[in-house]
This record gives C-alpha cells, sequence and structure tokens, in this order.
C-alpha cells in the first residue's frame, strides 16, 4: 500500500506526463471531431450544488490561478432543487428558483458547458462530448444523479398529460403541476409515493404531503378526526417500513400520520400508472391496486450511466469514495461529493454543505504532499415541512445518529416541528443558498467562510 504522500506525488508526475499525450493519442485514434486537449490543475465534473460550491470554495483559498480549474457541465440552468418541494405547497414560484449556471461561475474558473463521456483515471484526462479531452492533477466528480421518471410505468405519459391529476416535484417541469393539482381537487383519494431505494431528499416525498394536507385543512376539504366523513382521502404509500430512515424522526413523523388520519401504505412501492389507478408491489411479490384522484409521485433515482459504466464506480454504480476523507478508494487524486458518491447518508443540499470542505481541504494538501483528513462523519439534514408553517428539522449523521445544530446550541429538541425551521427552510437556506453557497462561502451549521 502507498503512502498518501507517495501516491500522491505519483499521481502528480503521471498526470504531467499526461498532460502532453492527448494531442498524440486524438491523432492516432483519428477522431472525426475536431478534438483539443486543455490542461488544469483541477476539474470538477458538475456545476450543480456540489460542483459550484467545490469550485468556488478551492478558488477561495487563492491558490489556483485563472483558469487552473475548470468546471464541467452541459446544462443551461442551475436549479436550487431544494426549492421545488415549496412550489409543490404553494409557496414558491419555480421560475425564482433557476439561474443560468454560466452566469453564476466566477471568470477565473474556465467553464466547458459540455457532458463527460468518459474517464480515463489511469491517465489523468477526461472526454467530453465533442471528442476533446480535459487533463489534470485533481478530479472532482460531482455530476448528481439520475431522476429515473421512467423507472414507473405510465409515469413520463400522465405527467405529460395536463389533464392529468399526477405530477412530482422531484422535477422542473412538473413540480408546480403538483400544486395545481391540488389546488383543484375538492374531493377523493390522494395520494403520495416514495420508491424503495435512494432518492434525493428521503423527507420530501412527505413534505409535499404535509402541505397538501394543510391546504386541504383549511379549504375545509379535509377533516382527519373524522376520515370516513373527510371530503379528501389522503394515504402516504411508500415502499420502506417506516416514515423516515432515522428512528428519533421517524416516530415523531407517525405519530403525526396517526393524529392527523392519514392512511399509511407501508412497503408499497409504486410500480405503474394506468389511468387512475395505480399499482404497487409489495415485497412478497404481490400486486396492490388503489383509484386515485390526486398522485404525487416519486420515481426511482440513481447513478447517471456515464458514471455507473465508468471505472470510477463501485458495484452499485455510484462514485466509490472514502466514507471519512472523500478521496476515490483506488485513484489517490480523484474526490466525489454530492449525490453521485458512494455515500451512507442521505443525499441533502445540506450534507453537501459538510462535505466541500473536506473535499476542498483533502485537494489541497494532496496537492501539497499531505496526508488527507477524515472529517467527514456522514452529516446530512431535512427540514421537514409539516404543514402549519412549522420544519421538524432533521439532522443527522451516519447511522442516523440525530447531530441537531440547535438541540447543540440551544438545548432544543429538533424532532419538535417549529415556527422558526420553517422561515430557516423557506426564507434563509434560498438567500444563504444564492448568496453564499454556490459562491463557495457557506459552510452549513459551520457558518460562513472568508
Ligand atoms: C444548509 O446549510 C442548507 O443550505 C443552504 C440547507 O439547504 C437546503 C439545509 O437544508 C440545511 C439544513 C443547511 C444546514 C444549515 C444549518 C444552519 C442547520
Amino acid at each position: 500500500m502507498l503512502s498518501n504522500r507517495a501516491a500522491c506525488r505519483i499521481a502528480q508526475t503521471v498526470c504531467t506526463a499526461a498532460r502532453t499525450a492527448p494531442t498524440a493519442r486524438n491523432l492516432a485514434t483519428a477522431a472525426p471531431v475536431a478534438s483539443a486537449a486543455r490542461n488544469h490543475k483541477v476539474v470538477v465534473v458538475g456545476g450543480g450544488s456540489a460542483g459550484l460550491s467545490v469550485s468556488h470554495q478551492l478558488l477561495r483559498t487563492g491558490k489556483f490561478a485563472k483558469e487552473d480549474i475548470a468546471v464541467v457541465d452541459p446544462a443551461e440552468w442551475h436549479h436550487y432543487q431544494p426549492g421545488w418541494t415549496l412550489v409543490g405547497g404553494g409557496l414558491k414560484k419555480k421560475e425564482d428558483l433557476r439561474q443560468p449556471l454560466a452566469g453564476l461561475i466566477d471568470p477565473k474558473l474556465k467553464f466547458y458547458n459540455q457532458k463527460v463521456t468518459t474517464f480515463s483515471p489511469q491517465e489523468n484526462f477526461v472526454t467530453l462530448d465533442n471528442g476533446s479531452t480535459l487533463s489534470y492533477e485533481q478530479l472532482v466528480v460531482a455530476p448528481g444523479f439520475n431522476v429515473d421518471f421512467a423507472s414507473i410505468k405510465g409515469l413520463p405519459e400522465a405527467l405529460a398529460d395536463s389533464s392529468a391529476p399526477v405530477s412530482s416535484i422531484y422535477s422542473y417541469d412538473t413540480c408546480d403541476k403538483a400544486f395545481n393539482s391540488f389546488s383543484k381537487l375538492k374531493k377523493g383519494n390522494a395520494i403520495f409515493t416514495q420508491p424503495v431505494g435512494i432518492v434525493k431528499c428521503a423527507g420530501a416525498p412527505q413534505k409535499v404531503m404535509w402541505l397538501a394536507w394543510d391546504m386541504w385543512k383549511r379549504a375545509g376539504l379535509y377533516d382527519g378526526s373524522n376520515p370516513s366523513n373527510s371530503p379528501i382521502h389522503i394515504a402516504f404509500a411508500t415502499g420502506l417500513p417506516t416514515m423516515f430512515g432515522v428512528p428519533k424522526y421517524s416516530v415523531k413523523l407517525d405519530e403525526l400520520r396517526r393524529e392527523r388520519g392519514i392512511e399509511g401504505l407501508f412497503q408499497h412501492d409504486l410500480v405503474s400508472i394506468d389511468g387512475n389507478t395505480a399499482t404497487f408491489a409489495r415485497p412478497d411479490g404481490e400486486k396492490v391496486t388503489r383509484k386515485f384522484d390526486v398522485l404525487h409521485a416519486v420515481p426511482k433515482m440513481g447513478p447517471h450511466a456515464f458514471i455507473k459504466n465508468s471505472p470510477l464506480a463501485d458495484q452499485t454504480g455510484y462514485v466509490d469514495v472514502d466514507q471519512a476523507t472523500l478521496r476515490h478508494k483506488k485513484y489517490e487524486n480523484i474526490w466525489s461529493c454530492g449525490d453521485t458518491a458512494n455515500l451512507a447518508t442521505s443525499k441533502t443540499a445540506a450534507a453537501i454543505t459538510a462535505q466541500v470542505p473536506v473535499v476542498v481541504n483533502n485537494l489541497v494538501r494532496c496537492m501539497e504532499s499531505k496526508h488527507a483528513e477524515p472529517h467527514y462523519d456522514g452529516y446530512t439534514s431535512c427540514p421537514l415541512t409539516t404543514g402549519e408553517n412549522k420544519v421538524l428539522l432533521a439532522e443527522f449523521k451516519y447511522g442516523g445518529v440525530p447531530k441537531e445544530t440547535f438541540g447543540q446550541m440551544f438545548g432544543i429538541d429538533q424532532a419538535k416541528p417549529r415556527r422558526a425551521f420553517f422561515y430557516l427552510k423557506k426564507d434563509f437556506f434560498p438567500w444563504v443558498y444564492n448568496k453564499y453557497m454556490v459562491k463557495g462561502a457557506w459552510a452549513g451549521p459551520k457558518g460562513f467562510i472568508r
């Protein structure tokens, strides 16, 4: 086993050699498209929450000159995805939650508005969809992951049909359809689903349900004390056995569900939609069907094909990193964070606030031939809107162990939904995200970065 320091030096030597290599390689393969090779000290794949935070935090260290760092992302828009739940609840406009990606990238960074097609980690370069290559000394892999609407039969068609009462807060195109379909419902069955498997922000499928519950209750359309006489009936159909993965918060959320008369369909995994019928798979293979008048669907999610099929992935398709240093397990000059990394914690923007400073610190230390520090403890957070302008601020680390910022500061229990947390979620987090986080100046519970 090489020491970190030796491995880093080798990686740097190899990639210095590789920097001259791509031209020869491209000539040899006679690529039909014009293929150029560019060198950067750091290449960051992804311009989402993780990619922009990493790139700008690296710049802030003062250790990089103009165009030392490159950002690669094919997107036109950068989205504040945590806000889409609020759009579903009618509390935000989706247009206010996106910005042109190019405008968010500091001019000292080199922006490639393109897709990465392949990774060549042995030779320290990535290939873009126009055939050109970017070589690097250090690579950060943070392209997010894929929300697979086609994983549920009939879902893409139902989402695209404006007359179908089927929506999802998991995309820009469909998050406002959620609020529209909730507003139109005057009576009948509303079903909110959550799949088996990893999703972005595992609390979001029920956050949107609690916001809809609140709307219908205030409109006199929902009576939880008398569900059989209530015009609207609500069911939460989840592929999982509990309301939430962390027992402390799950207990509280199940208590709320019972108090509010919401039906719990546990271990019910939505597999298809046909007209107004939803079909669920049970763990024993049995199929259960339910009629709905409104359906909020959450599809399965997973790594992008260009990650899954790359040498960087583990058997599950996510980038294989050390859980504490965020360094790739095999390639010592590759780092990963955000939704694409195989970290055993919930995938959220809050998790990214804690992961990025670890990547930045370790990447810079690696360039200075120092060992990587194991500082990531799995911190993540899920500000769970529970209706009535309140939020249950779940914060936890690896193993589902609570790690509550305000609990530690003020001795309060964050499993209790609170109004102050609602305003953090609705107003403070979007503000601090736009003004500081994407600019590399926000480290979540650790505060601002100078
Ligand atoms: C956070 O920093 C953040 O990013 C702006 C969020 O975004 C959506 C969050 O949900 C949370 C919980 C944090 C963490 C910050 C504090 C102060 C708990």
